[in-house]
């Protein structure tokens, strides 16, 4: 029997990167990685993007993760795997599948380092350091030495990542990529982190583990069927992200078709489903909300996480002990109903359990009237463009074949609230970890997304952190549209600080930190182009301008666009009015 193999460690990577749907690999060169590079380039069918850094390829990453399932990134050790920590870390916490591939040290070199003190370039010494800098954003992590073990190691990482759906880290050795190792056997596939009800019922008759948490299922779902059944209490869900993570959003339109109940969407859930999808009734994001939902209300959350973003300047989710009894929370496998808490309850278990409890009965009646959302204004041609006629303009414009991928700044709370978003997942933010920068390379991963046309909306401070990516875009041909709201201040951090300068005609001055050197985007657009004639770029002073943009923007459907939106410094989203108050 031939024991010939056909694969080298380099391409039984690519090899599975590619059988998971991994199109593109987001990637700055170094010494360490560039045998990998090499491969995929000429040996696979995936597409090298080479980024301006490796934090950027790192968002990228991400944001081809959000859009597409699952992304990856190659660099570097140290100065590369140092620089795309930050990117992973948002990774980690918001629940994105990425995998980071290292390259480092070769076995030799490491053994000189150990036994004769060599030093070498862009090492720390000769250990560990990136697995103990990573070992906390990441669900596996595998340091790759022998081309034997390496499908093992190889196959591990990935089906924690399509699991977890968190990063992990494959590390290679330098001398590594180029090494036989066996062929790939068999498909990777994920493996739920809970174990599905049917089997958990199976199971529970002699299995006291199982029924314990068939009986949590159980009790759970019907505690949430009697508050759901019961009129008096006009219930309402909170979607959140969770939901659209696990796939769950079919399970939860059935729950709606059979209940009736209406629902609103958390600022991670925001357009989850579609938000044409019959009984939403818009975005609950704290003071900022449309909608208004009080302690009191019966409101069952869905997916929705508990972070301070989510539900800025209010605590809707009270601690247990102190809660509403009809307010239930269903997240990260734990449900609570007012102070009682139900351990080991999957989204997924929940709503199949409650949807058994359901199809017995017919459809009830929808409780709510719905309501009506955002009517829509006219406005002069003439007048200056602002937060919120830019949203209002922006609203009409889009179709589902946009993504919008917003920054954090003043315009992601409030103001995105006024987008109706009718592509499911059609809003990618990156709302807990919050790291400024991270729209503009995460737009370039969304832009190879077959069919879709991101639309990236960033402030001007958070634009200068990685906007080199818009040569990137223009280097690999996309069509991403970039509006930058250019107000020449950190308004968030303004408004943080001390929200004096937003108040009706104040002349208070901002915070020195806050204040930006202003820039020209439209040179800024053709230089980082090279004056390619598919890299556009234009200013926005007036609605009627903004128009005659998007209209330009639709008519060159093939370019990357740049365009400043150029705002009065004390103009906000209307949305922030409750925040605009004298400091105490
Ligand atoms: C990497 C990183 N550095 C700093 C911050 C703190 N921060 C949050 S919002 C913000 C200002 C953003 O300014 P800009 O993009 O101009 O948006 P605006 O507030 O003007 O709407 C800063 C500095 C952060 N979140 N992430
Ligand atoms: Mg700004």
């Amino acid at each position: 029997m031939s024991t010939a193999t056909t694969s080298c460690v380099g391409t039984y990577l690519t090899r599975r990167l590619e059988e998971l749907g991994i199109g593109h690999l987001f990637s700055v060169p170094g010494d360490y990685t560039s045998d990998l590079l090499e491969i995929v380039d000429n040996q696979s069918h995936i597409q090298r993007i080479g980024n301006c850094n490796e934090l950027n390829a790192g968002y990228a990453a991400d944001g081809y993760a959000r859009a597409n399932g699952l992304g990856a990134v190659a660099v570097t050790t140290g100065v590369g795997s140092f620089s795309v920590l930050n990117a992973i870390g948002g990774a980690y916490v918001e629940m994105v599948p990425v995998v980071t591939i290292i390259g480092t040290l070769s076995n030799v070199k490491r053994l000189n380092a150990i036994n004769a003190g060599e030093l070498f370039h862009h090492n720390t010494g000769p250990g560990d350091e990136n697995r103990l800098v990573f070992q906390g954003v990441t669900v596996a992590y595998e340091q790759i030495s022998d081309p034997l073990q390496a499908p093992r190691q190889i196959d591990h990482a990935l089906t924690m990542c399509i699991s977890q759906k968190r990063p992990v880290v494959i590390e290679i050795m330098e001398d590594c990529y180029k090494l036989p190792c066996p062929d790939p056997q068999g498909t990777l596939m994920p493996t739920p982190p809970f174990t599905p009800l049917e089997q958990l019922k199976t199971l529970a008759p002699t299995n006291p583990y199982a029924q314990a948490i068939v009986t949590a299922v159980q009790g759970a779902a019907q505690k949430i069927y009697t508050l759901l059944k019961d009129p008096t209490k006009k219930p309402v869900f909170w979607i959140g992200h969770e939901l659209g993570r696990a796939g769950l959003q079919d399970l939860f339109i059935e729950l709606l078709e059979k209940t009736g109940v209406p629902f609103v969407s958390s600022l991670l859930g925001k357009a989850v489903l579609p938000e044409n999808t019959p009984g939403y009734l818009g975005m609950y994001d704290g003071i900022f909300s449309q909608v208004k939902l009080t302690k009191n209300d019966c409101i069952i959350a869905l997916g929705v996480w508990n972070t301070d973003l989510n539900v800025f300047g209010e605590k809707l989710i009270a601690p247990l002990g102190t809660g509403n009894p009809a307010a239930v929370l269903a997240t990260r496998n734990v449900v609570k109903i007012g102070t009682t808490l139900f351990p080991q309850v999957s989204l997924e278990n929940l709503l199949n359990e409650l949807l058994t409890l359901f199809h017995s009965g017919p459809a009830m009646a929808t409780q709510h009237p719905l309501a009506a959302r955002h009517p829509a204004q006219s406005h002069e041609a003439d007048q200056p463009i602002t937060y919120d006629t830019f949203f209002a303009g922006l609203s009409g414009y889009l179709t589902p074949a946009n993504l919008v991928v917003a920054d954090i700044g003043l315009s992601t709370f409030g103001g995105s609230s006024f987008l109706t978003i009718n592509r499911p997942n059609g809003f990618l933010a990156q709302a807990i970890w919050a790291s400024i920068g991270w729209s503009v390379p995460a737009g370039l991963g969304a832009s190879f997304t077959p069919g879709v046309r991101p639309i990236v909306l960033v402030g001007d401070g958070a634009f200068k952190l990685t906007c080199q990516e818009l040569s990137t875009m223009v280097a690999c041909g996309c069509n991403t549209v970039v509006f930058v709201f250019n107000n020449g201040v950190y308004a968030v951090e303004q408004m943080l600080l001390d929200s004096k300068p937003f108040q009706k005609g104040s002349t208070a001055p901002f915070e020195a930190a806050n204040v930006l050197q202003h820039w020209d985007y439209v040179s800024l657009m053709k230089g980082f182009s090279n004056n390619d004639p598919q890299a556009m770029s234009a200013n926005v002073n007036t609605v009627g301008e903004f128009q005659t943009v998007l209209t330009q923007i639709s008519e060159h459907s093939g370019a990357v666009w740049l365009v400043s939106i150029n705002l009065n410094e004390r103009d906000f989203p209307a949305s922030w009015h409750p925040f605009v108050k004298p400091k105490a």
